[in-house]
């Protein structure tokens, strides 16, 4: 199997992906779509994903985005580890859980929405990082109270990770890059350690990027 990743290195979505490949043992090369840059409304990404964001998956020459349908499609031709629990009610809660974060909060983060709060509405990177760390903020206190309605097990649902450990530890990757205390957040600082305790995890952190490497030593 061959797969090629296009994504960027500060990618709650690519994270997910690079996270999923590696737990599942499958190799990738990443190819950086420089989103602040604008990178992703070139003609040639367009012809990749018309939605112009990260991540698409390339498997064999077929192109696949979002990033919980890449990760839906993994565990199709690759099962093993699952990453979707058996039992359907919590396969039902780890796709909610994962949720809460994919569709209820980093949309609400990515570029094209800053971009938007500057042009249209005139925010300031200021504002804009405020309102970032709100909405991430908002999302780490969404998960923190469904994490102390179970005990610790150590993953979210059990002793292996499931697309929900996923879900939350991008997340708290983007809370690095915003440099957020997540101290009011115990169960999830706990989780996020466990988490990136993996390689799969540690090497999938936006820090851990040739993408922020470059960037660092140019400022
Ligand atoms: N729901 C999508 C989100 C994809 C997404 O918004 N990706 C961001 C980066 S994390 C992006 O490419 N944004 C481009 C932009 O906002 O212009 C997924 O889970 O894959």
């Amino acid at each position: 199997m061959t797969f090629q990743l296009y994504g960027f290195w500060r990618s709650n979505a690519a994270f997910r992906v690079r996270v999923a490949l590696a737990l599942k043992g499958l190799a990738f090369e990443e190819i950086d779509v420089d989103l602040l840059s604008g990178d992703q409304f070139d003609p040639a990404y367009a012809q990749v994903n018309a939605a112009h964001m990260v991540p698409t998956l390339m498997h064999d020459g077929h192109a696949l985005s979002q990033s919980l349908a890449i990760i839906e499609y993994l565990e199709d031709i690759a099962p093993q580890p699952r990453l979707l629990p058996e039992d359907s009610r919590e396969r039902a809660y780890a796709r909610s859980l994962a949720m809460i974060l994919a569709a209820d909060v980093h949309p609400l983060t990515v570029p094209r929405v800053r971009s938007h709060l500057a042009e249209t509405f005139g925010a300031d990177p200021a504002a804009i990082e405020a309102w970032c760390r709100h909405w991430t903020g908002e999302g780490l206190a969404a998960y923190e109270r469904f994490l102390t309605l179970r005990p610790a097990a150590p993953f979210v649902l059990g002793a292996e990770p499931t697309i929900a450990d996923i879900a939350i530890a991008g997340q708290i990757a983007l809370a690095d890059v915003y440099g957020m205390d997540r101290t009011a957040f115990p169960r999830v600082t706990a989780l996020g350690a466990v988490c990136f305790s993996l390689p799969a995890f540690a090497q999938a952190h936006p820090f851990e990027q040739a993408g922020y490497r470059a960037v660092r030593m140019h400022n």
